[in-house]
């Protein structure tokens, strides 16, 4: 068995496949240090961790991350808060930054006699309507290489080889939401015990814990925006402004550590298995932050296409394998509705012609529902923290 990428998808399935004895390597284009330090996703929904728990997988977050169950948001008609685990399902968030839990993955697969090559590009998978397919490699000094094995799981993410080796009937649905944010990792403890969303007429704004020491934070910004053009007297000053922080208390500053620009994209590519090639994760589907769903997605998807390479590896079954699209594709959709319903909420055009205002008074009355019905923010609590 070859996984290409080792983030979340890749190490999660690569996991579960060595504890059940099966051999597989796992090829990292990228080298160790730069995985384990790549600050992304820290919002791991109950059932992620469930999925971890059950594959011996969960002890550093337990250790380390931090429940969470609140939401606040502020808007031009005041902040209110959900309590989304006594709401719903009553479940709550683990925030366990991705690169620790990416940490926690490699050592546990290294520990488990796990091989892993890093520094090897998939360049391309061939053959994968056979049951010999090939991955064609490159090392960093760009020495070419070849892997066979008898599957491929393709969780090298939106860029990597897995999509491009797709034969040409390959769907790929994709919306671009025009809205982009700027995501500043902030050497400052959480300003608020609760997820913040703001909603301001400069634009939306975000602040999300990340330990006791850094904090995430977002800024809408133009298209375009170059991620090093703002100063950090800027950012904080906006940042203050869009949280209304005169109103509701000072945000904590300190050093802006790192800063990406990110457009909101989501796609999802139909079908998510090319013969013995399958995608899992951010190669499967690409979903935008704004509902932090992106790193659910990939555990879950992982530990689907781990139980039916085990069937078929040992027992010989193939129906979880010719099973494993539809069942994802499930998953996927609802989160890409919840996520673009989030996006709605958060977002509205800035202009003042008549089409932005119609639109910003929807966006209005749909904050209004949340704050006010229950039925609604059962809905939400449920999507927000499951999947
Ligand atoms: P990853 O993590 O991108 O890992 C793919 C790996 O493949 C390697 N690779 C290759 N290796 C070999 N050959 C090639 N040709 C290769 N091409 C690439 C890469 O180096 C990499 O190591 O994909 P994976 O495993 O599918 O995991 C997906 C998640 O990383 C992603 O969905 C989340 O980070 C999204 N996301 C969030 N998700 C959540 O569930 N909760 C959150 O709070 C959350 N916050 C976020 C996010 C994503 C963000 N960005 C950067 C878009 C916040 C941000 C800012």
């Amino acid at each position: 068995m070859v996984v290409l990428g080792a983030g979340p998808a890749g190490l999660v399935l690569a996991n579960i496949l060595v504890d059940r004895g099966i051999d597989c390597v796992v090829l990292e284009r990228a080298e160790r240090a730069h995985v384990q330090t790549r600050a992304r996703a820290g919002f791991l929904a109950a059932n992620t961790v469930r999925i971890l728990d059950r594959h011996g997988l969960a002890e550093g977050l337990h250790r380390r991350g931090q429940l969470h169950n609140t939401c606040e948001f502020r808007t031009e008609d005041g902040r209110f808060r959900l309590d989304y685990s006594g709401l719903g399902q009553g479940e709550r968030h683990t925030v366990y930054p991705q690169q620790d839990l990416v940490t926690d993955l490699l050592t546990r697969f290294l520990e488990r006699g796990g091989q892993i090559r890093f520094g090897v590009e998939a360049v391309a998978v061939r053959d994968a309507d056979t049951d010999r397919p090939e991955v064609d490699v490159r090392d960093a000094d760009g020495r070419p290489g070849l892997w066979r094995a008898r599957y491929v799981a393709g969780c090298d993410g939106r860029h990597g080889a897995a999509r491009r080796s797709l034969p040409a009937g390959t769907v790929r649905h994709h919306r671009d939401h025009g809205v982009t944010w700027l995501g500043l990792l902030a050497e400052a403890p959480p300003s608020l015990d609760a997820v913040g969303y703001a909603v301001h007429e400069r634009g939306f704004a975000g602040h999300m814990a990340r330990t006791s020491e850094v904090t995430r934070y977002y800024l809408q910004c133009e298209r375009g925006t170059p991620a090093d053009s703002w100063s950090e007297e800027r950012i904080w000053d906006e940042l203050d402004l869009r949280m209304r922080s005169k109103e509701y208390g000072p945000l904590q500053r300190g050093r802006i550590a790192q800063r990406s620009v990110v457009d909101l994209e989501s796609d999802v590519l139909e079908p998510l298995r090319h013969g013995a090639l399958f995608l899992a994760g951010d190669a499967a589907a690409l979903i935008s932050p704004s509902a932090a769903k992106g790193a659910n997605l990939a555990v879950l998807e992982a530990e689907i296409l781990a139980g039916a390479l085990i069937a078929a590896l040992t027992a010989g079954d193939p129906d979880g394998l010719d099973a494993y699209s539809e069942r994802c594709l499930t998953h996927i959709w609802r989160a890409q509705e919840f996520s673009h319903w989030m996006i709605g909420l958060l977002h509205g055009p800035t202009g003042a012609d008549g089409e932005s205002l119609f639109h910003n008074a929807l966006r209005r009355s749909r904050l209004t529902s949340l704050r006010t019905s229950r039925s609604q923010q059962d809905w939400f609590a449920e999507h927000y923290v499951g999947i």
